[in-house]
């Protein structure tokens, strides 16, 4: 999958480079093209309702993270994960996307046990891991529109009451 991204983008420089006019020999000018096609993923949301429970001293919170891809090529297979705290240590949630096309979000839902006090939770959107520093997902090295990874993180805060999760 990759590599058909890879050579989709290559293609797209090919064809964009092909298109253009007479100043393509102006090296800055081409580099204006050449940044303009990669996916971008933005967490878009971190949303938090209540779920009614049979026990209520065991109140449950079912969060989604809306995860877009606000990019001009589709990205391939990556990972969303959801943490309790900050730091994003602890871990809530971990989703495998296996394709998320250009201009496309996918809304990721889980029911989780209602964190006992106020916190702040947050998603990433293709987490690095120790063999990939940024990720799966070659992004947009940022500029203009695009963010590159820098975007690909949302916190949210809670309030510590399931009922009314929003501080
Ligand atoms: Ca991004």
């Amino acid at each position: 999958m990759r590599k058909v991204l890879l050579m989709a983008q290559l293609l797209g420089l090919v064809a964009l480079a092909a298109a253009l006019p007479a100043q393509a020999d102006d090296p800055s000018f081409l580099h204006g093209y050449m940044v303009a096609l990669y996916p971008d993923l933005v967490v878009e949301a971190v949303q938090m309702a209540p779920v009614a429970t049979p026990d209520p001293a065991h109140p449950c919170l079912r969060m989604t993270v809306i995860v877009r891809n606000q990019g001009n090529m589709p990205a391939g297979g990556f990972f969303v994960t959801l943490h309790p705290h900050a730091d994003g240590t602890g871990l809530c949630a971990r989703w495998w996307v296996p394709e998320l096309g250009a201009g496309t979000k996918v809304q990721l839902a889980v029911k989780i046990p209602a964190p006992a006090e106020a916190t702040t939770f947050v998603a990433v959107a293709d987490p690095p891991d120790a063999a990939r520093p940024n990720g799966r997902v070659l992004e947009s090295p940022g500029g203009g529109l695009m963010a590159g990874e820098a975007n690909n993180t949302r916190l949210q805060a809670y309030s510590g009451d399931p009922a009314h999760p929003y501080p």
